[in-house]
């Protein structure tokens, strides 16, 4: 199952014929640097390679309106003057003599992609395409938008394939208005944007990109602002409102296609934008909607005006699809202040529609709206750009590092003369335990070390260790004797190395031990049904569910709400994830749980589990390798009022050491 990448030089034979400072930064290299980019990493020639075409009538039609088609279709034989003329009807856009193919080419090329995905050609893929499209409203061009690619699929993917759900996720930094007019009494699509908003001060300038414009009708719920009102917004403020909104209402939605609104003015350098998060931020939230709808996703170039910035997150999207891992994402200060207002704003306005976010702070909404207009009233607004401070185009930041994929992706130890998956290597190692190890071990585990199985499988798997180690295996999955011997194994060994720092993910009750200490150098989130002994610490963070990991929702609201919070704050160098014995966790959420947890740590995912209890070693090496989670139960139920609580309460505990966890503004939390 391949990726896709959908390309047409002819997209890049348009451009500005006359002077006009808003558009002046839509030119055509947006696109030759982004292609080149991925030739020059080895990307293009990874991906499956499908051609343009143009979108036809009809398929332009499922969104726009008869006569702006007609309009549109004259333009190719057009005077300059008349091009002008035509041009000033609309917002920051302008037409050319062939920006009507290039418009019909983009369409299509969204709609190839759709295709590809939607037959299972390829899991995922991504077009890159101009003009951009979430900006052009069924009878308007607007923000160097036509028309409106990634709507026209959602439509054409419904009515060609039956598709119920689709989620439309809106990264751009600007509105995808076009978008939101298009599906805002349409249940059916959920459409997700976070834009540069400065209380209606940044263009397009529309009261209705605010938090409050939730959908109308029966979309009510199914339309989510997030409004950036100040510009600089990092990394920490982005993956917040992925934790903490984002992916809690998409798992609820549980969409059978993603489609991305793929613009990169979101990141650091882009002269519209002026954020700073690094492109390497756009692996993460891809990877983050890759378990979604059973891997279907479909990403649309939207905006994006940095010829550095642009073709370096485009990279880090595609090699993401391709199945790369992540680079590992260092310093993730705290979300600002701003940002987790606006986040809070969002969730109360949402709340009456998710269940997942019924615990939102429940302001009232005169309160929020009171608010809302006081901070839009001037008071600390960004300060203005001083002369010595640097624009945001000559912003400098790090080139990504170059992700490197080990040779192995998935390594398996298994009980004496199993046969792995497909696609899985074999580890057995002959070699003796180390005898410091062998001591250690004695001294926990005297009586059952009598039992001469239990040391059986722990060369195999110190063997499996180390060669995740130094980055020749990816992954892997060892079936154990006793899981809590082979994690003090693993922790013991790793532990030696001087800054190492393991998150460690226990999946039902049990002891996990004497290495959940406070050195830092672990980090156990323990989830199961026991309520064990009241924690002080931060690193051992027990998660008590009312049934364990046996439901998916309250499982969904910790995995999403806490540990991924608390994971890429703590940035782990190895992720150990335990099966502890008698876990009973549901085989959906287990997936979804190794799927998301390989976004940290580069990938490097260990799993243990217990011999006799090893009924998931399929399922568990099917995502290892990289196969997307199958999707959760829809409707997915409300979470249990008691595990709300529970999870709740941690976030506030542990909110001052995990910053990431935070999701409301300080003045109300
Ligand atoms: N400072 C897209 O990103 N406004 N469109 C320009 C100049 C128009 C952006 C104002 C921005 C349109 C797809
Ligand atoms: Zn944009």
């Amino acid at each position: 199952m391949g990726t896709a990448l959908v390309y047409d030089e002819e997209m890049t034979k348009y451009k500005l014929l006359w002077v006009d400072p808003a558009c002046k930064i839509e030119v055509p290299e947006r696109l030759t640097v982004s292609y080149e980019a991925l030739v020059k990493n080895g990307l293009c020639q990874r991906c499956v390679s499908i051609p343009a075409r143009e979108a036809t009538e009809a398929e332009i039609l499922l969104v726009h309106s008869e006569e702006y088609l007609e309009g549109v279709k004259k333009t190719p034989y057009m005077t300059l003057e008349d091009l002008k003329e035509f041009t000033l009807q609309y917002g920051d856009v302008y037409f050319h003599p062939n920006i009507y193919h290039c418009a019909k080419l983009a369409v299509g090329s969204a709609l190839q992609l759709c295709d590809s995905v939607m037959t299972g050609k390829v899991r995922n893929g991504m077009a890159l395409v101009r003009p951009p499209g979430h900006h052009s409203m069924r009878s308007a061009a607007s923000g160097f938008c036509v028309f409106n690619n990634v709507a026209i699929a959602a439509r054409y993917a419904k009515q060609k394939y039956g598709v119920k759900r689709v989620l439309i996720v809106d990264w751009d930094v600007h509105h995808g208005q076009g978008v939101q007019y298009c599906f805002e009494d349409d249940p059916s699509v959920l459409y997700f944007s976070w834009h540069r908003y400065e209380h209606q001060k940044f263009w397009p300038n529309l009261r209705e990109s605010d938090y409050d414009n939730v959908g109308k009708e029966d979309g009510a719920g199914f339309n989510i602002n997030v409004p950036w009102n100040k510009v600089g917004m990092k990394n920490s403020d982005y993956l917040s409102v992925f934790f903490h909104l984002l992916l809690p209402v998409a798992y609820e939605f549980c969409p059978e296609l993603v489609l991305v609104c793929a613009g990169f003015d979101s990141a650091i350098g882009d002269p519209e934008g002026e954020m700073c998060a690094s492109p390497d931020i756009f692996a993460h939230l891809t990877h983050l909607l890759m378990n979604l709808a059973g891997g279907k996703l479909c990403a649309v170039l939207e905006g994006g005006y940095n010829l550095t910035s642009l073709p370096q997150s485009v990279c880090q999207t595609v090699q993401t699809l391709l199945g790369d891992p992540p680079t590992r994402l260092s310093d993730l200060g705290a979300p600002c202040e701003s940002a987790l207002e606006s986040l809070q704003c969002v969730r109360s306005a949402h709340r009456q529609y998710w269940s997942c976010l019924r615990q939102a702070a429940g302001l009232p909404d005169s309160h929020v709206s009171a608010k809302r207009i006081r901070s839009a009233g001037g008071e600390g607004e960004r300060t203005e750009v001083g002369e010595e401070e640097k624009s945001a185009e000559e912003q400098a930041w790090p080139e990504p590092p170059q992700r490197v994929s080990p040779p192995v992706r998935c390594a398996l130890v298994l009980p004496g003369g199993e046969a792995p998956p497909d696609g899985c290597e074999q580890i057995s190692s002959r070699e003796e335990l180390h005898p410091l190890m062998l001591t250690k071990l004695r001294e926990h585990f005297q009586s059952e070390l009598d039992n001469c199985s239990a040391l059986a499988s722990l060369p195999s798997l110190m063997t499996l260790v180390e060669k995740m180690e130094k980055n020749e295996i990816r992954n892997g999955l060892a079936v154990v004797h006793s899981v809590t011997m082979a994690m003090m194994c693993v922790l013991q060994h790793v532990g030696d190395a001087p800054s190492s720092r393991t998150l460690v993910v226990c999946v039902g009750g049990g002891s996990v031990g004497s290495h959940a200490r406070e050195d830092g150098k672990t980090l156990t989130v323990q989830i199961s049904s026991e309520d064990t002994e009241k924690p002080t610490g931060k690193f051992y963070v027990p998660v008590h569910l009312k049934k364990g990991c046996g439901d998916a929702s309250g499982f969904m609201q910790a995995l999403l709400g806490l540990l991924l919070p608390l994971g890429y704050q703590y940035n782990p160098d190895l992720v150990l994830l335990v099966q502890m014995p008698n876990a009973g966790v549901c085989g959906g959420v287990w997936q979804q749980l190794v799927g998301v947890l390989q976004g940290f740590a580069q990938g490097h995912v260990l799993v243990l589990m217990q011999e006799g209890e090893q009924a998931r070693v399929g399922p568990t090496a099917s995502t290892l390798l990289g196969d997307p989670a199958p999707p959760l139960e829809h409707p997915l139920q409300a979470p249990l009022p008691e595990d709300v609580e529970a999870v709740e309460t941690l976030r506030s505990r542990l909110q001052s050491d995990w910053s990431l966890l935070q999701n409301t503004g300080e003045s109300t939390a």
